[in-house]
């Protein structure tokens, strides 16, 4: 078998990435660190929701991969990376140090970055706009069943409503109705937060937030989100020739494997 060549960390100008739930449970902090080795950067923009202090609140739960998630983070603003901390709703006391420097990291309520061709990207963590977002669990919850699934239990649940007397309820319909409410929603704070940009001059904004990742023209204005590191493991990059692009890490599993035994040596504190 031939080994898998070292090419080396793959070259990035910035990354974004946000909603990493450091602190919570269902936070994907190996990944993240096998992201995080595996490329350079000359700048990091953490886009919120780093720590999830809420979580941390209701049940302490630090492991070390959570730890080593934090420590690679400052190995990098410590050498070549220009690290920018934009705190979200669940890390909001970090709010309170907007423009202070700590540990190289640079906190910003909002920040402006420009691309190597010229581009102004803004960058908030966007829960400023949940007054347009209140989206019940519920819709969550469905937004992310597969059709499939749901025709498949609609037949049982028929099944056994035909079998107690009930006449046909249609749990297909109800649940996409469900969805197209939730895509409304995003599609709102989507346009919501594009607007607030092309309203201030900018080019390109960059949010987090509402774990759902996309790149899309809205308007005048690029709208990116760059995802989550709790469920889809998405990350925005800008190549050195100025393209923003996003990027799915859970699809390279073979990556991971190889690194992950390396960081799971270390005693978990759970
Ligand atoms: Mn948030």
């Amino acid at each position: 078998m031939t080994p898998i060549q070292d090419v080396g960390p793959i070259k990035y100008r910035a990354i974004w990435i946000s909603d990493v739930h450091l602190g919570y449970k269902g936070c994907k902090a190996e990944y993240l660190l096998n992201f995080l080795r595996s490329t350079e950067t000359e700048y990091l923009f953490l886009v919120g929701d780093i720590i999830d202090i809420w979580s941390m609140k209701r049940t302490m739960y630090w492991p070390q991969s959570h730890n080593n998630v934090i420590r690679t983070i400052l190995g990098k603003a410590k050498h070549d990376t220009k690290v920018i901390y934009i705190p979200g709703n669940h890390d909001e006391e970090f709010r309170a140090y907007d423009g202070m420097v700590l540990g190289n990291v640079e906190i910003h309520n909002e920040y402006t970055h420009t691309t190597v061709d010229g581009r102004s990207v803004h960058m908030l963590h966007g829960d400023k706009y949940d007054a347009v977002m209140q989206c019940s669990k519920l819709t969550e919850f469905v937004g992310n069943l597969s059709y499939d699934f749901i025709l498949y239990a609609n037949r049982i649940l028929d099944k056994l409503r035909h079998r107690l007397g009930f006449p046909f309820w249609s749990l297909a319909k109800f649940i996409k109705s469900k969805v197209k409410n939730a895509m409304a929603h995003i599609r709102k704070y989507e346009n919501i937060v594009a607007a607030e940009a092309k309203k201030n001059g900018h080019d390109v904004v960059v949010c987090g937030h509402i774990h759902h990742a996309d790149i899309r023209l809205i308007g005048d204005v690029m709208y990116c989100n760059d995802g989550d590191w709790i469920e889809h493991c998405t990350a925005l990059v800008e190549q050195l020739d100025g393209t923003i692009e996003l990027i799915h890490w859970s699809d390279r599993k073979m990556a991971l494997k190889a690194d992950s035994e390396v960081a799971l040596e270390i005693p978990q504190v759970a």
